[in-house]
């Protein structure tokens, strides 16, 4: 039994990262060479009639935007905190008054997320290490399509043998899917391996079935008969046109709502809101926020977890986690979000298109949270109802756990419920509302998780980062290049967006802690890293065809900041990279990675948010499936990298490529020129042709991508010769 004095101990405890001071001892150095470089570059400027002049600028320039930009990573990572759990606390003495959570699950597209990928996820949360009786679990169907709603039908039949099965015999992950890909077969004839098959089984069939319908892509008349809900798309005219849809599939409130072995089910909730041509739907936002409605009615519960449809959740304790932030009794109160990382499980050894964000999940974050709390970023976050729907934070705000387990409706029937819940998800309910301005998802942006979890924290509100080892949630990364460069435009684009419409520093003045702010900064500006960047990749080449010194030369002594800065930033981040479970490989993928988001996706993320307010239409970057599926994947298994379709972004990264291998051939001439190592050492262009040659030796995959393979993911013939054609106009302008 717990004593008195056990209910001062804390439900969880903040620890400082010891990897701050390694940090820290390394931030300082770094910092006096870039002074050094920076008196370097003012001193030697070339005198104003000379060629090198405005290139000397431009790289000054860019050196200046690197250093600020590194001065802003810096701060966010200047302290680092860990967070812990004590989940048997929460449990001793709060099992009996655990609050309600309301799990949203968004889904748009049956057609590009698998429906029975969709109801893997719902399985995974349905199942979680909690009260079934204090949880829903809410399916946003965007797509408005019963290609979705069938799988949750059935998927609402299998949780009867899959819920009782995960609780007796304590099986993880709890997504039927991941389970039995990777749990181990029970020999023997316990009494596991019995239910195993037969569950297994179930499951297979199950998936057949609901893959067979997709791929049909109607849904049979015979399986139309099996429920009522099908009745609801004689009405519906299209995705874009059609009447909100919402069936309650499961009611906790209901007796019949039981599993096989009798134990109470948590609810589980259809909803497709109307969608009409004439009002413009808010893309996830204004899915987010009519859940946020519909669920108020139905079980309103006060926490709210928020999935996408691809993250299954790997731990099924993850909300006991969640709720030891949100119910400490000294801290809890200022907490609004748990924000989890966003981990994937379809990476290769290597990881060849760096999706991991391993640096981001393991470092950054870390120091995010230290500074104030990490921004929300759209999936595998619980949020407070309260703070979602737009309360402000004060010293009394005290959250009354009580207040939410009254129960008003305990006897409406679902078809009562469902049509007074209707009217909350149909187009007009917002107009003349504060929805999607201060209360609910925030509208107008891409990236409507930064921009409302900007507002949250500019309310008053703190955020907590978890990253326990066993990670909570598991998405699918992207598998080819084009895919991932894509998704970076499009929240680089959102996120600079935010910066210009609603700059923390402005916006969050006063409101938010300055190191918070500054915090934000180093995400919203990604897009601007592609100016310096492709100064730095296009110029120095160009000049070293010329003849034009940039750098100091070998034997100069104002060649140690250069080196030093260069060799101890790239030192660290390898040895970061390998401490996070990376490889060197990995390190060297995530490299190229780096570049090539930084010459395309942040250039077109840049480039967008500048046209489009002068009135230009966003480049279009849409991405069609030509190779066979499998092809694509067995190239990603074996780390190969994937181009294989005609796109602007692989016009830059082949002609800059091309740019620096025709640069270094004219360097590597003038090496071979000079009579000994000292010529070679005084050589003033030395340092340039040695850019050129990292460049060329992380474009090795453009180069085979360009000439020697001959498979579908090489480059394309047309593009091949565009490249050169620009790499070869660029270089003959330089000399000539
Ligand atoms: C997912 O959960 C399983 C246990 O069910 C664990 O072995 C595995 O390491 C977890 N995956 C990650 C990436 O943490
Ligand atoms: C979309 C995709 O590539 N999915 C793959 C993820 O990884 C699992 C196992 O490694 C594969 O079976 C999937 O096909």
């Amino acid at each position: 039994m717990e004593s008195n004095d056990d209910h001062h101990l804390p439900l969880f405890v903040t620890k400082s990262a010891r990897a701050r001071i390694p940090f820290q001892l390394y931030a300082l150095p770094i910092l006096v060479g870039i002074c050094f470089i920076f008196e370097y570059r003012v001193s030697y400027i070339p005198a104003k009639e000379a060629a090198g002049r405005w290139p000397w600028i431009g790289l000054f320039l860019s050196e200046l935007w690197f250093s600020f930009y590194w001065f802003l990573t810096t701060v966010v990572r200047w302290n680092p905190i860990y967070r812990y759990t004590f989940k048997d606390r929460l449990s001793l003495r709060h099992e009996k008054a655990l609050p309600g959570i309301d799990i949203f699950v968004c889904t748009a597209d049956p057609m590009i997320e698998p429906p029975a990928m969709v109801i893997n996820t719902v399985l995974s949360v349905m199942a979680y290490d909690y009260p079934p009786e204090k949880l829903s679990v809410y399916l946003s169907d965007d797509g408005g399509s019963d290609l979705t709603f069938y799988p949750l039908v059935e998927a609402s039949r299998f949780s009867k043998i899959w819920l009782p099965f995960c609780n007796k015999f304590k099986v993880e992950p709890r997504s039927p899917e991941a389970y039995f890909r990777t749990a181990a077969e029970p020999l023997g004839d316990s009494a596991m391996a019995k239910e195993w098959s037969s569950i297994k089984k179930s499951y297979e069939d199950m998936r057949k079935r609901i893959e067979t319908t997709t791929k049909l892509g109607r849904v049979s008349e015979e399986i139309r008969k099996e429920h009522k809900g099908f009745s609801e798309w004689n009405s519906v005219a299209s995705r874009q046109d059609h009447q909100a849809i919402l069936q309650i599939l499961i009611n906790r409130k209901d007796p019949k709502a039981v599993d096989i072995e009798g134990q109470r089910l948590p609810t589980l909730v259809y909803l497709a809101r109307e969608k009409r041509p004439h009002y413009h739907h808010n893309f996830k936002a204004g899915a987010m926020n009519a859940l946020i409605r519909v669920s108020s009615r139905i079980s309103n519960g006060p926490i709210i977890l928020n999935v996408d449809c691809d993250m299954y959740s790997n731990n099924s304790v993850a909300a006991r986690d969640a709720l030891c932030f949100f119910m400490d009794e000294e801290k809890g109160r200022e907490i609004a979000f748990v924000q989890f990382p966003q981990t994937f499980e379809n990476l290769t050894k290597n990881d060849l298109y760096s999706s991991s964000l391993n640096i981001i999940n393991e470092v950054d974050f870390l120091g995010f949270d230290g500074n104030g709390g990490p921004c929300y970023i759209g999936s595998g976050c619980f949020h407070r109802r309260d703070t979602l729907c737009g309360h402000k934070y004060s010293k009394e705000y005290k959250a009354d756990w009580k207040r939410w387990n009254i129960d008003r409706k305990v006897e409406e029937s679902a078809s009562v419920i469902e049509e007074t819940c209707k009217e909350l998800a149909s187009c007009t309910y917002e107009k003349n509302t504060q929805w999607g301005k201060e209360m609910g998802l925030k509208y107008g942006c891409p990236v409507e998780d930064i921009l409302t979890g900007l507002a949250i924290h500019c309310r008053g509100w703190k955020s907590v980062y978890l990253n326990p080892e066993r990670k909570a949630f598991l998405g699918v990364a992207p598998t080819t290049l084009l895919q991932s460069l894509v998704q970076h435009k499009r929240w680089t684009e959102g996120d600079f967006q935010v910066f210009v419409s609603n700059c923390p520093f402005v916006y969050g003045h006063k409101k938010m802690p300055l190191k918070l702010q500054l915090s934000y900064s180093p995400y919203l500006l990604w897009p601007v890293n592609c100016l310096g960047t492709l100064y730095y990749v296009a110029v120095p080449p160009l000049c070293l065809l010329r003849g034009i010194s940039l750098f100091p030369e070998i034997s100069n002594p104002w060649v140690l900041p250069f080196l030093f800065v260069i060799f101890v930033h790239r030192a660290y981040s390898l040895g970061e990279f390998v401490w996070c479970g990376g490889t060197f490989g990995g390190w060297w993928n995530d490299q190229r990675m780096w570049l090539y988001k930084r010459i395309s996706s942040y250039f077109f993320a840049f480039l967008d948010n500048i046209l489009k307010p002068l009135g230009f239409t966003e480049s279009a970057f849409v991405i069609t499936a030509k190779v066979a599926e499998d092809d694509v994947s067995q190239r990603y298994e074996e780390e190969v990298m994937e181009f294989g379709a005609s796109s602007p972004m692989f016009t830059i990264i082949a002609t800059l490529a091309l740019l620096n291998a025709f640069c270094f051939v004219g360097g590597m001439k003038r090496v071979i020129m000079q009579k000994d190592v000292q010529a070679l050492l005084s050589d003033p262009l030395a340092l340039q042709i040695l850019l050129c040659g990292i460049l060329v030796l992380i474009n090795l995959p453009v180069y085979q991508g360009l000439f020697l393979r001959k498979d579908n993911g090489r480059m394309p013939t047309s593009l091949t010769l565009r490249s050169v054609m620009f790499a070869l106009l660029a270089c003959a302008l330089a000399l000539y």
